[in-house]
């Protein structure tokens, strides 16, 4: 995406506009473009990262892409996370480029990501048996992750305040639908597809250990002194200073990093900071309903 023509970007109502699609909450111009993002033609050597909103992906693309290179740090600044890894359903206005021009551009061995609830990924993925990496992250440290970036990021709608958000958090009234029905939907799928299957959490205690999946997972080998190069380089502190993966390089109209860092606080149990004790307990209530039948567990904080 030219940075150029994302400056020359005036944001207006139009971005914000938001319809469903099949039931499941969108912008108005991923829901326009819909047909092709559904018909989207991936192939068999392309690489999925797939989360719901705010579960660590950019991270899980951080580590990805070093791997990929071989822990070849000016490599992995060629460019932006968005430009690295196309969002396949992320949909702008022309001239500005979407996920999936960027997508259809790019040269084999492609490395993708989505949001997408596993019932609208394109089924050219399933049918050329992608690999995908699913990271999931635990629904209350979403949903402030989520809130922050709500507030900061102009090209999704506005949170409003917080009780508000967390109601429409529980009823799945947010861009890319219920947390809880991502989460389950990806897990149910993870049995009958090539899925490595994440936690925020895991990666956050034991980063190497949860590295090394992933290498499994790739079929990659590479030594101890990339291994660690990888586990420095991915960490929040320096990724956090790192303009190619912390969205320092769009503009202020589009992400208002005063208003809250996109590398806001990088931990599980920040939830701790946000939610009252009767707004806790009052979540894990409606949480118990939804999850009872799921055989999906999360930590809180670790
Ligand atoms: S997005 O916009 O959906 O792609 O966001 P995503 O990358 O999934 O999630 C952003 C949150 O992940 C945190 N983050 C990290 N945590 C730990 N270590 C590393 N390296 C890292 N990189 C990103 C980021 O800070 C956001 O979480 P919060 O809780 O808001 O800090």
């Amino acid at each position: 995406m030219s940075l150029e023509k994302m400056r020359d970007l005036h944001l207006d109502g139009k971005y914000l506009e938001t319809t469903e699609v099949n039931g499941i909450l969108m912008t108005k111009l991923i829901s326009d473009n819909w047909d092709k993002i559904w018909n989207f033609q991936a192939k068999p050597d392309d690489l999925l990262i797939a989360s719901y909103a705010k579960a660590g992906t950019t991270w899980t693309q951080e580590i990805v892409d070093m791997i990929q290179n071989n822990g070849d740090l000016l490599m992995c600044q060629r460019a932006n996370t968005f430009d690295r890894h196309p969002f396949i359903e992320w949909t702008l206005p022309p001239p500005l480029n979407s996920g999936l021009d960027l997508a259809n551009e790019m040269p084999s061995p492609r490395t993708l990501k989505t949001h997408l609830p596993a019932q609208l990924l394109p089924p050219s993925f399933w049918k050329e048996n992608c690999k995908i990496i699913y990271v999931a992250r635990n629904a209350k440290d979403c949903l402030v992750s989520y809130y922050h970036f709500s507030r900061m990021n102009k090209m999704v709608p506005d949170p409003g305040t917080w009780e508000e958000y967390i109601e429409a958090f529980k009823a799945g009234k947010v861009l890319w639908g219920s947390w809880y029905d991502h989460v389950k939907g990806w897990w149910a799928k993870k049995d009958q597809h090539r899925i490595l299957y994440l936690f925020y959490e895991d990666m956050k205690e034991d980063p190497k250990r949860e590295i090394q999946k992933i290498l499994k997972f790739l079929e990659k080998d590479i030594t101890e002194e990339v291994l660690n190069k990888i586990i420095y380089h991915t960490s929040f502190d320096v990724m956090k200073h790192n303009p190619m993966a912390n969205y320092t390089t769009l503009p202020t109209s589009i992400m208002d990093h005063s208003i809250s860092p996109f590398m806001r606080k990088g931990m599980p149990g920040d939830w701790k900071n946000h939610f009252t004790v009767a707004q806790s307990e009052e979540f894990d209530k409606d949480y118990q309903k939804k999850m009872a039948e799921s055989t999906l567990t999360f930590r809180t904080e670790i």
